[in-house]
């Protein structure tokens, strides 16, 4: 599962800063003796950075999901919007400089307390402060591609997978999102030119006595290799869905042509998928043929749809093959 909150990424900087800061805060105690004073204060200066820094680049790396919490769609639609190696690496990264901060720390104390007198005690100080600062800017490029990842993971939509998943694919254009504004209470963007939704948009729908999840997703076009935006769509089709509602455009109004747009449901339906095509813009083109007719813009064919949706759920099982060319 994708976190509902993933944490927000400080830089380098930032980390550092407010490292130091915080050691200004440690207060100076009483002792009789005045170099085990220094050394006391030093001390609790060290643990001071050394928790502030443990705990910044911790909140990231336990708050980002790895590669073992995902799923196969999570974890195909991680690959596709951000450097999966990459990312992984980054973790990596802020794990090792969490842990060599506490060594270091725990070295630097370690000579403190050892220490005769008050230039060692300083050496070892700021010994820990110069290495600390370098251990941390060193991770400061895998922060920020963690901070860009933050921007994609938010991209990868939370499915509740009790429920039935309805997938409403097609070329581009023809009227997914469109369909999924009547079914459902989304309001996504639609627009007149193709490739408008780059991500999948998820609604809930009422049917009979259960809920439904619909799932908007982009458009795909009928080839081998597709672009990144369609690999989202693909990611879905590939991984989840209880029924593929494959949505045409007979009037070609999309931009694409019926035959090229009937192929791809078929070649759905190859992958094993659940499938069922709908004829969309009915009110611009009617053809003789016995699929679904539906128009978004007049509404006409909605009920019927919805009535089939709920038998496709049930009638059939949805386990179908790979349609993701995977690279
Ligand atoms: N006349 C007519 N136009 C429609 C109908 N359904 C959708 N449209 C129009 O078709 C265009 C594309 O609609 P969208 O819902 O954005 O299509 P989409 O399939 O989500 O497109 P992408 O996200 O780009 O893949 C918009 O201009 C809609 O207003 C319909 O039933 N009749
Ligand atoms: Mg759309």
């Amino acid at each position: 599962m994708i976190p509902e909150r993933i944490p927000t990424v400080p830089d380098s900087k930032e980390i550092i800063e407010r490292s130091f800061k915080e050691t200004k805060k440690v207060q100076d105690i009483y002792l009789p003796n005045f170099l085990n004073k220094v050394k006391s204060l030093s001390i609790q200066k060290v643990k001071m950075m050394e928790s502030v820094a443990r705990r910044s680049l911790g909140r990231v790396y336990d708050g980002f999901p790895k590669f073992d919490d995902l799923d196969r769609f999570e974890r195909d639609l991680l690959f596709i919007l951000v450097n999966g190696r990459e990312y992984e690496r980054s973790l990596n990264n802020l794990r090792w400089a969490r842990a060599k901060i506490v060594e270091l720390a725990t070295n630097s104390i370690r000579g403190i307390k050892k220490a005769s007198d008050l230039n060692s005690i300083g050496r070892f100080r700021s010994s820990f402060y110069g290495r600390f600062s370098s251990v941390i800017e060193d991770v400061d490029e895998s922060l920020s591609f963690l901070r860009e990842s933050r921007e994609a993971l938010k991209k990868i939509p939370q499915i509740n997978r009790d429920m039935k998943i309805v997938i409403i694919a097609g070329f581009p254009n023809v009227g997914k999102s469109s369909l999924i504004s009547k079914l459902t209470n989304l309001t996504p963007e639609i627009a007149v030119y193709p490739f408008t939704t780059k991500k999948i948009n998820v609604g809930i729908m009422k049917m009979g006595n259960g809920l439904y999840e619909v799932l908007d997703v982009p458009g795909i076009l009928n080839r081998r290799n597709h672009n990144a935006i369609e690999r989202v769509a693909l990611a879905a089709l590939d991984n989840i869905g209880d029924v593929v509602l494959c949505l045409v455009d007979p009037s070609e109004e999309c931009g694409y042509r019926l035959e090229d747009q009937v192929r791809l449901c078929q070649t759905l339906k190859e992958s094993g998928k659940n499938v069922l095509v709908v004829e969309n813009k009915v009110d611009l083109e009617r053809t003789s043929s016995n699929n679904l007719k539906i128009s978004c813009a007049t509404g006409e064919g909605l009920d019927i749809l919805r009535k089939k949706m709920e038998e496709y759920v049930y009638a059939r099982q949805a386990k179908g093959n790979s349609v993701l060319q995977r690279p």
